[in-house]
C-alpha cells in the first residue's frame, strides 16, 4: 500500500513530510513507525488514534498500515458522545492519544516489531461518517480500496514523486488523511501540511499541488495577496463539497490556474474527477476515476437522476451492519443527484435528503444534532437544517419549539459543541411557535432551509 515509502531504492528525501515546525525524512518516518509497530500488534485489534494534525498521528497511522493493524482515526474535538460511540462501535482494542480521552482503553507500548505480510483485503482504516439519523457509521477501507482510489487520482492528475503537495486539512477524514497523507506516501511526493488551511499558510508553503475544500478556496480568494502566491503551483484541486462557480472563476483569475474539481464520499473513495490534461468546467466534477463506473437511476426529463457508483475504491459495507449496503451487482447509492452530459462529464445537482448537511466540507447528520438538542429540558421539538452560506457552503441552523428564555440560544449551541464535534454545533438557533409540517405531519425541512 505504501510502496513508495517502503521501497528501499526510492529517494530518501530530507523532507518527506513537513508538518508545522516538524520535518521528517522517509527514513525518519519509517523508523518512528517501526518503534510503534510491535506495540500495535500486541493490542490484538483495531487501534484508535487521537487524530490531531501532528507527527504523532502520521506515525501511528503509518505504523498501523505497516503492521497490518486497522487504524480508527478519532476527530480530536469529538465530544464525549461521539468519542465513546466511535471507540465502542469500532471495537478498538487500544488507544494512541492523551490517556484521559481513550475511554479506558490501554495505551500502546513503544515496542518495535516485524512488519506484517501485506494483506490487501484486510481492513486498513475505519473512517466514521454521519448518516441522516443516529450516530456516525464506520466505513472500513482495505489496502486495496485505498490504493485503487489513490492510483486513479495519481493518473488523472499526473501526480508524481516530483510534486510537492500542500494542504492543511484534518487528518481524520478521506480528504485530508487518505488523499492528503496516504496519497503522497504512496506516490512518493513530499507533503507540506500547514496544520490549518488558512490563506496565509497556503501562501507561505511552496508546492506544486494544493488541496482544499471549497471553504478554503473561498477564503483564499478573499485574500488576493495569498492567492497570488499560488501562481507558482501547477494544480489546485477542490473537493468534499460543491465549488461555487464564482469561487472557481476568482481562483482562476488570481492564480492563473483553473481548479480541478473531484467528487467522492467516505464510503466510495473519490469516484469522479476532472483531469489535469483536459480543460475543467466550472460546476462539473468530471468523469469516473480509474475503473469506477457510474449510473443514474430514475432520471427525470432533464436527465437528473440518483447517482450510483461501483468500483474498486468503494467499501464493501458499513462496519457491523447485517444488511448489505451495496446491491447484488456492487452498486452503491450515493444519495447525491446528478446529471451526465454526452462526454461523460458529471454535475452534482444536490443531495436527495436535506438531513445530510455539508458545512465547511464536513458531513453532519441533522438527526445527530437534533438528538442532542432534544436532551435540553426547554426543547420540545427541533428541526436542524443546512442553510446556504457563502463561506461554509451550508450553515447549520436549528429551529426550536420550546420555552425560550434569555441566553437559551447560546446554551443550545454550547450543548451541541460540548457533546459532538465542534463543527456540528448550530451557527444559529431560531425559536419558533411551530415547525412547518405537510398534511402527513412530516416537518418540511426544505421550507426551513430556504428561509
Ligand atoms: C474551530 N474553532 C474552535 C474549534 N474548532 N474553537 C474551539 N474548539 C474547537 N474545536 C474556532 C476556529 O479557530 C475559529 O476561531 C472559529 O472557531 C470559527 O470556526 P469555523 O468557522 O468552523 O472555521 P474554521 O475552524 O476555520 O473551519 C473552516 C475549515 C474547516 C474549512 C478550516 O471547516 C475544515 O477544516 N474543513 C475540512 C473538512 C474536511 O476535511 N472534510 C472532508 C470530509 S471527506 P477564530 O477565532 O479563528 O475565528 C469528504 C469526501 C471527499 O468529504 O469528497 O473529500
Ligand atoms: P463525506 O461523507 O464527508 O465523504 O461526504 C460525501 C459527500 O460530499 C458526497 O455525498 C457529496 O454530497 C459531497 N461532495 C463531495 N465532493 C463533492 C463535489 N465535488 N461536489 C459536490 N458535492 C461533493
Amino acid at each position: 500500500m505504501l510502496d513508495a515509502l517502503t521501497d528501499p531504492t526510492g529517494p530518501d528525501r530530507p523532507a518527506l513530510l513537513t508538518l508545522g515546525d516538524a520535518v521528517l525524512s522517509r527514513d525518519g518516518l519509517l523508523e518512528a513507525a517501526g518503534r510503534l509497530s510491535g506495540g500495535l500488534r500486541e493490542a490484538g485489534g483495531p487501534v484508535a488514534v487521537h487524530a490531531t494534525a501532528s507527527v504523532e498521528t502520521v506515525v501511528a497511522v503509518v505504523a498501523g498500515l505497516l503492521s497490518g493493524v486497522p487504524v480508527v482515526p478519532v476527530p480530536p474535538d469529538s465530544g464525549p458522545v461521539e468519542r465513546e460511540h466511535v471507540l465502542r462501535d469500532s471495537g478498538a482494542a487500544a488507544w494512541v492519544g492523551p490517556a484521559g480521552l481513550g475511554g479506558g482503553l490501554p495505551g500502546v507500548a513503544a515496542r518495535a516489531g516485524d512488519p506484517a505480510a501485506y494483506d490487501p483485503d484486510a481492513t486498513a482504516l475505519v473512517l466514521y461518517t454521519s448518516g441522516t439519523t443516529g450516530l456516525p457509521k464506520g466505513v472500513p477501507h482495505t489496502g486495496r480500496s485505498l490504493a485503487a482510489c489513490l492510483d486513479g487520482l495519481a493518473e488523472a492528475w499526473a501526480w508524481t514523486p516530483d510534486d510537492v503537495l500542500v494542504h492543511g486539512l484534518p487528518l481524520f477524514h478521506l480528504h485530508g488523511l487518505v488523499l492528503g497523507l496516504l496519497g503522497p506516501l504512496r506516490v512518493g511526493s513530499p507533503l507540506v501540511h500547514t496544520v490549518r488551511p488558512s490563506p496565509e499558510a497556503y501562501a507561505g508553503a511552496t508546492g506544486s499541488v494544493y488541496f482544499g475544500v471549497p471553504t478554503v478556496w473561498h477564503r483564499l480568494v478573499g485574500s488576493p495577496a495569498s492567492a497570488h502566491a499560488l501562481r507558482r503551483a501547477r494544480l489546485l484541486v477542490s473537493g468534499s463539497a460543491p465549488l461555487p462557480v464564482t469561487t472557481f472563476t476568482a481562483l482562476e483569475s488570481l492564480t492563473g490556474l483553473a481548479p480541478r474539481e473531484r467528487y467522492g464520499m467516505t464510503e466510495t473513495g473519490i469516484t469522479l474527477s476532472a483531469r489535469v490534461d483536459e480543460p475543467p468546467r466550472a460546476g462539473w466534477v468530471g468523469r469516473p476515476v480509474g475503473s469506477t463506473q457510474t449510473r443514474l437511476v430514475a432520471a427525470d426529463a432533464e436527465g437528473m437522476g440518483r447517482l450510483e457508483v461501483r468500483g474498486p475504491s468503494v467499501m464493501s459495507g458499513y462496519l457491523g451492519r447485517p444488511t448489505p449496503d451495496l446491491d447484488a451487482d456492487g452498486w452503491f447509492a450515493t444519495g447525491d443527484l446528478a446529471v451526465v452530459d454526452d462526454d461523460g462529464w458529471h454535475r452534482i445537482v444536490g443531495r436527495e435528503s436535506t438531513d445530510l448537511i455539508k458545512t465547511g466540507g464536513y458531513r453532519v447528520g441533522a438527526g445527530e444534532v437534533e438528538a442532542v438538542l432534544l436532551e435540553h429540558p426547554a426543547v420540545d421539538e427541533v428541526a436542524v437544517v443546512g442553510v446556504p452560506d457563502d463561506d461554509l457552503g451550508q450553515r447549520i441552523v436549528a429551529y426550536v419549539v420550546g420555552s425560550g428564555s434569555p441566553g437559551l440560544e447560546d446554551e443550545l449551541v454550547a450543548l451541541v459543541g460540548s457533546r459532538l464535534s465542534w463543527h456540528k454545533r448550530p451557527r444559529a438557533v431560531v425559536m419558533v411557535d411551530a415547525l412547518p409540517r405537510n398534511a402527513m405531519g412530516k416537518v418540511q425541512k426544505k421550507t426551513l432551509a430556504e428561509g
